[in-house]
């Protein structure tokens, strides 16, 4: 047996740097802040940070609209800012992953100012240009070249006036998506890729990878019932080329550098079939994806913000059938929460009288099963949603362009108020909450965005010192996947997968069984599991006092128990 990769036993932090920690009192987050706060990841105990971006960008959408690959914006400091970091990351025995965002660029990198600037520019074919639709103007209504509706609404074209073409731009229109058909944009991208390895840094998250390949023929997608718009997917999702195109940046970038390296690709809408294609190392593409399905479960027939309960059941139906489908090849990442989903202990937990079980139940539940876990900024202390008063608190670009369109089209503005507050982005990105001081200790100025009022209770400083907090078991999480090879390696079978209210599960390796059962509701619950645990053989929960009889188990209110048997 070939020994395992290093990640299968790492934790991974993802930092939003706009709201981690501002060094220089501008009220944004920066290079400056993030360094000086790395004790509180090496005390947390993770391998490796993932920063979202940090490259030059005129902040459309919050850095995920690059203007320079090979800057850094001005916003969060300088290279040499960026190369300190780096050194004391290392420092620390972590890693740094860097976010690659190469789907598409911003409209203001020079690329794309050539490329609109002619018809004839050599660099026209580098982004998709197409003229209006047969017997349309341009700028005509329905005159786009395709149907396709944006991620953030309204059509993915945008007509240029200069050379009265369109461009296509599957998220803003300041996001134009960059043509992979061309060779030269990705010997660009992997010049550009190679750059930053060289660098030093450890690896890439991929934004929106499986979404780089395009049915070059561009057909028009089913109707989407708004408007006249229609749904793309099929035409750029996982398209004809993306397969190609992973294993050519995998020869052109990371051949011969060795295991140390992380690749993870973010992919919307990616089956587990196609997951297992992705991240069969035999293939050499990627080594794990973030998919998609468990965090789509409590979107309603309106679409993400038109959420429903979530029905614990297809939860578990879900996240056990992706355990069982990459467990003999490939590999899963873990996550409940980043910088686009909702708080998880607002969302799936209680964030209210159950606030501190819900947080520690629901990691317990995420971070032990099979695959590589992931921490966004704030989970590890149960930061919660937002309390937005109007659309004025909010900034996100996908928001206000969805509240724009749903109240043009006639939605009940409080209605769809409503959905953005319970999922929309910005509840991911207000300040981190380290204490209970002015902005909770974000920055000594006006944070961009406000603090949570919660700060004044919820923000590290006071979990440090106490041992039941959501810290010090998000802590102990990690500790356990570093010290069991069970946690990392173990085969995974899924138990009660008809109970509605507990999650409980096996690990197996070799003579070693780890079990791990929590109450995920507000009532007191009864597990019935083989095997006669007995409090003696637990090594972790969230609550006090733990009760079993032969095979049953006393849940508590939101209890999570972990035991293990060597
Ligand atoms: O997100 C891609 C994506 O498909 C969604 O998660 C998206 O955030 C949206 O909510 C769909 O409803 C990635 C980045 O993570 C996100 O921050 C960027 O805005 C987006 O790509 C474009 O780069």
């Amino acid at each position: 047996m070939t020994e395992a990769p290093w990640w299968t036993s790492a934790v991974v932090y993802q930092v939003y740097p706009r709201s981690f920690a501002d060094s220089d009192g501008d009220g944004i987050g920066d290079l400056g802040g993030i360094t000086a706060r790395l004790d509180h990841l090496a005390r947390l105990g993770v391998d490796v940070v993932w920063l979202s971006p940090v490259y030059a960008s005129p902040q459309a959408d919050n850095g995920y609209d690059i203007s320079d690959y090979q800057a850094v914006d001005p916003v969060f400091g300088t290279l040499e800012d960026f190369d300190r970091l780096l050194a004391e990351v290392h420092a620390r025995g972590m890693k740094l992953v860097m976010d690659l965002v190469v789907n598409h660029t911003s409209d203001e990198h020079p690329w794309f100012a050539e490329s609109r600037s002619s018809r004839d520019n050599p660099k026209r074919d580098w982004y998709w240009w197409r003229p209006a639709r047969d017997g349309f103007g341009p700028g005509e209504p329905g005159a786009e070249p395709t149907n396709w509706e944006s991620f953030f609404s309204g059509p993915a074209w945008t007509l240029d006036e200069a050379t009265g073409e369109y461009y296509l731009h599957l998220f803003d229109r300041k996001q134009p998506d960059l043509n992979w058909e061309n060779p030269e944009v990705r010997q660009a991208v992997h010049a550009m890729m190679r750059w930053w390895l060289d660098r030093g840094v450890d690896g890439f998250r991929m934004d929106v990878i499986n979404l780089i390949s395009k049915d070059p023929a561009l057909p028009d997608g089913a109707p989407t019932g708004r408007g006249a718009l229609g749904d793309g997917f099929p035409h750029y999702g996982t398209g004809p080329r993306i397969h190609e195109f992973l294993q050519e940046m995998h020869r052109e970038v990371f051949e011969g550098r060795g295991g140390g390296l992380l690749t993870v690709g973010e992919m919307p809408g990616v089956t587990w079939e196609q997951a297992r294609l992705f991240t069969d190392p035999a293939r050499r593409e990627l080594d794990m994806v973030f998919q998609f399905e468990h965090v789509s479960l409590d979107h309603g027939p309106g679409g993400k913000f038109d959420p429903k309960p979530l029905g614990l059941r297809d939860l578990k139906a879900s996240l056990g059938h992706w355990q069982t489908a990459l467990a003999d090849t490939g590999w899963n990442s873990l996550y409940w929460n980043n910088h686009d989903q909702p708080r998880v202990v607002s969302r799936f937990g209680d964030d209210g009288e159950h606030w501190r079980e819900s947080a520690t139940a629901l990691a317990t539940v995420l971070h032990l099963h099979r695959g590589t876990p992931y921490v966004y900024q704030g989970e590890e202390l149960g930061m919660t949603n937002a309390p937005f008063a109007s659309i004025e608190d909010m900034h996100d670009v996908e928001s206000l362009n969805h509240y724009r369109q749903a109240v043009a089209a006639g939605a009940e503005p409080e209605a769809v108020l409503r959905g953005l507050r319970a999922m929309g982005r910005d509840n991911a990105r207000t300040p981190v909450q380290w204490d209970a001081s002015h902005a909770a200790g974000f920055t000594t100025g006006t944070p961009w965005m406000p603090v949570n009022p919660n700060h004044t209770w919820l923000n590290a400083q006071a979990q440090y010192d106490d041992p039941e907090s959501v810290f010090h078991h998000y802590r102990q999480l990690i500790e356990l996947r570093h010290t069991h090879p069970v946690v990392a390696l173990g085969d995974f079978r899924m138990l009660l997968p008809d109970d509605p209210h507990v999650y409980a599960y096996q690990r197996t390796l070799e003579g070693t069984r780890l079990l791990v059962v929590a109450n995920l509701s507000g009532q007191e619950r009864i597990a019935t599991v083989e095997g006669d645990w007995s409090p003696t053989d637990l090594v972790l929960s969230n609550v006090e006092s733990v009760h079993t009889k032969d095979d049953h188990i006393t849940l508590q209110p939101w209890a999570a128990h972990v035991f293990l048997r060597q």
